[in-house]
């Protein structure tokens, strides 16, 4: 099939100009001067963009589908929350894949196997509903010889980001010396390390306390994992990057003192970059204190409105150099079925910790949201400009995870994952407006205004305005390969 689209004006990285996007099978083949010739071929699928603005296809580069956590499962899976992700304007998501746990008794007798393999076996069966683009990260939470040995059959997987934790002890974590091992490996075959970055024996300390005081509500999820354990780590991250010379990518940054830290290792030349979520721009502790705070609890936790100030600015200054999500919703009341595709569903959330929140699942909604909020409190508030805006969600990710020039970009050769926006919809923002299985939403009532209106993943048109015209079974594994340092 092959499909024109007209008269818009096209957002990348680093230009806004117009042209006439020429789509041939799945991919763009070339952009036109607008009125040219070609625009009268018959058989031509014509869509017209007049007064539409055209960004590249949004690339997430964290998000959590079909993740099980405290006795339940986040509640988009990999059909839903990419069908989520589309009518937001992202076309791409990565995932994380756990490392299996070890196999008793070992296969070889000289130790445990690293688990990627069967790991990622599960999670390539679970995403076989995918309905948009998709990669995974590999979780790297247990860390031996053996486990080392095997890193390199990631790469030929097609997976060339590890992501390593510095809480979440005697689970997820591994230690320092760990981490600095798995650096050395990763820098060998060429791969990057993700940090999750906090100080997982001062949460350890202080979660017993607060509950054994008393403090069950969800104000003290972020008061026992206190800023600056976020910031020491990240420090941390940045001078085993240093001394491996491995490449390190902070994930979910939150607080205001990891941007700071990010800029110091930066200006120093470290190898290290960042990433941070809309809910860390927009939301603080104070979110936490309502009545339904549980909504907002997540980790790492809502800072203050200075870490929210903080961030912005190095997302405008260009320290930090991507905006995920880190989507990974649950219901708010898991007792109460929504209506979703017409069916009812019901999925135990935030509920199961009413009266504890250390039993709150971690995690928030946000795989839709991440462009339209973005654009209208981001780019039309002043904050970031359109180009950088393109930069954060879609070009940056794309490079940074070794799909650039398929994804993130709208050049000749690359996959025809377009988003056309209006630019003027004015829309009140929320939970009926989203496509994300949960029965509540962070933005609930604010007024956006421009919104994705037609999305193609690889040429294929799979939204409509609210027509949802994609399917299970559309969305593509991607293999990465190495990525760039930016
Ligand atoms: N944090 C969350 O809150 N949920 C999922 C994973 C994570 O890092
Ligand atoms: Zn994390
Ligand atoms: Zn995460």
């Amino acid at each position: 099939m092959t499909t024109l689209i007209k008269n818009g004006t096209l957002i990348t990285a680093s230009d806004t100009f117009q042209a006439d996007i020429l789509i041939e099978g799945e991919q763009i083949s070339q952009l036109l001067t607008p009125n040219s010739e070609v625009s009268q071929l018959p058989g031509l699928d014509v869509v017209d963009a007049t007064g539409k603005f055209i960004t590249p296809g949004g690339v997430d580069p964290h998000c959590h589908f079909d993740l099980p956590m405290f006795g339940t499962v986040s509640s988009d899976d990999h059909y839903t929350g990419h069908k989520a992700a589309a009518f937001g304007g992202t076309t791409t998501v990565m995932d994380f894949a756990p490392q299996a746990p070890a196999l008793t008794p070992s296969p070889t007798g000289r130790g445990g196997e690293s688990g990627f393999q069967r790991g990622m076996e599960e999670w390539l069966k679970k995403a076989q509903k995918a309905a948009i683009d998709y990669s995974f990260h590999m979780n790297l939470t247990r860390f031996d010889d053996s486990v080392a040995a095997e890193i390199p059959t990631l790469v030929e997987m097609g997976v060339t980001t590890l992501k390593v934790f510095t809480a979440y002890n005697g689970r997820l974590r591994l230690d320092d010396g760990g981490i600095f091992r798995a650096l050395r490996v990763a820098k060998e075959h060429g791969m990057l390390v993700m940090a999750h970055c906090e100080n997982g024996d001062v949460i350890e300390t202080l979660i017993p306390e607060a509950l054994a005081a008393g403090h069950t509500s969800p104000e003290w999820h972020a008061r026992t994992r206190p800023s600056w354990g976020a910031v020491e780590s990240t420090l941390r991250m940045a001078a085993m990057a240093q001394e491996t010379k491995a490449p390190v990518y902070i994930v979910h940054m939150n607080a205001g003192g990891e941007a700071d830290m990010l800029e110091y290792a930066r200006e120093r030349g470290v190898p290290v970059m960042g990433e941070t979520c809309p809910p860390y721009l927009f939301f603080s502790i104070e979110h936490l204190q309502r009545p339904d705070g549980a909504k907002w609890i997540c980790s790492p936790p809502m800072r203050s409105a200075a870490d929210n100030s903080r961030l912005w600015e190095g997302l405008a200054e260009g320290s930090i150099q991507t905006i995920g999500t880190d989507h990974c919703p649950f219901f708010f009341d898991g007792t109460k079925p929504i209506r979703y595709e017409g069916k009812e569903i019901a999925i135990p959330g935030k509920e199961l910790g009413k009266d504890d929140f250390t039993k709150i699942p971690n995690g928030l909604p946000g795989v839709q949201d991440r462009l339209p909020v973005l654009w209208t409190y981001g780019v039309r508030a002043g904050r970031i400009s359109a180009n950088q805006f393109v930069a954060l969600t879609s070009t940056n990710p794309a490079k940074i995870f070794g799909l650039y020039p398929r994804k993130g970009a709208i050049l000749p050769g690359a996959d025809a994952d377009i988003v056309i926006w209006d630019g003027e919809k004015r829309v009140k923002y929320g939970v009926a407006h989203s496509h994300q299985r949960t029965d509540y939403n962070l933005y609930e009532g604010w007024e956006l205004v421009g919104y994705p209106e037609k999305v193609f993943l690889r040429g294929k048109m799979i939204v409509d305005g609210e027509k949802w015209l994609g399917k299970s079974g559309d969305g593509q594994f991607l293999k990465r390969k190495q990525g760039e340092i930016l």
